[in-house]
């Protein structure tokens, strides 16, 4: 999965694809480069982001969305309100990316994919003291399940549970989240994850680097390629990511090691 974050502020691509005729060339780039889906997002959830007003969101992206589905590539809307993801789905997405699971009964109503991210709060808050009662990998893999078993219930078929890197948790979470990732997997579930150039990758790259500070944005590239060779040999299905070429060859020759070493 491609990101494609039409906003002023997204942490990392932000303002770049504001301008809808760079979007959907970027759209078009990744696909060209391997991308099976492209997340087109309206509103930046990084840790301390205000919300946008609906309007808004959807002014940013319904029009993105209908050129990149018009061009027949499959299309998620990476939001958490409902009126979006139905103005998307209008406009040709085929899957709701939801980072609060909430939306699932949207999905059923419309027929199509869902995302069932995990978030402990919201953006604004998030970060500022993460905390679990019990062990984050048991805590965090138990709600997405019963969210997916109720999405299913209400007729939602196509599903992926996320363990939602960086929403609501330490580094110490999100590297016990990335160390057991086939936990998730273990579930049934098909797995998604997106750890792309985040925040938490700037500090490992920092202590790979031997330094005290996160290393910048575009300098986080290495760790996240590391991290989603990780993933896939762990099981996952699906992988958010921002640099998708990179990716392609990472996990392509990755994955000739898997096949040899599977028989
Ligand atoms: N992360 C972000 C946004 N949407 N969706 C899923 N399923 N999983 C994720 O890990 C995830 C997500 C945050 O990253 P990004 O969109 O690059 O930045 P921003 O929130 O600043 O727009």
């Amino acid at each position: 999965m491609g990101i494609l974050n039409v906003t002023p502020d997204s942490f990392s691509d932000g303002g770049r694809f504001i301008d809808p005729d760079r979007a959907v060339a970027h759209a078009r780039r990744m696909v060209d480069e391997g991308a099976d889906i492209v997340d087109v997002g309206g509103e930046s959830t990084r840790p301390g982001a205000a919300p946008v007003s609906l309007d808004e969101e959807l002014r940013r992206t319904v029009p993105v969305v209908a050129a990149v589905a018009g061009a027949g590539h499959r299309v998620s809307i990476d939001t958490r309100h409902a009126e979006v993801a139905a103005a998307a789905v209008d406009a040709g997405a085929s899957i709701i990316n939801d980072v609060s699971a909430s939306l699932g009964h949207v999905a059923a109503e419309l027929g199509v994919g869902w995302i069932a991210m995990h978030m402990a709060g919201e953006p604004a808050t998030m970060q500022s003291d993460p905390r679990y009662d019990r062990d984050v990998v048991d805590e965090v893999r138990d709600y997405l399940v019963a969210r997916a078993d109720a999405a299913r219930a209400g007729g939602v078929d196509d599903i992926w549970i996320d363990p939602g890197i960086g929403f609501g948790k330490t580094v110490d979470h999100n590297v016990e989240l990335v160390s057991n990732l086939a936990e998730l997997v273990a579930t049934g579930e098909r797995v998604a994850v997106g750890v792309s150039r985040k925040s938490t990758l700037g500090a490992l790259t920092a202590a790979a680097d031997r330094t005290d500070d996160p290393a910048p944005v575009p300098d986080r590239l290495d760790v996240s390629l590391a991290m989603s060779v990780w993933a896939m040999a762990d099981g996952v299905d699906l992988l958010r990511v921002h640099d998708v070429a990179a990716h392609v060859v990472a996990l392509q020759g990755a994955e000739e090691i898997l096949v040899a070493a599977r028989g």
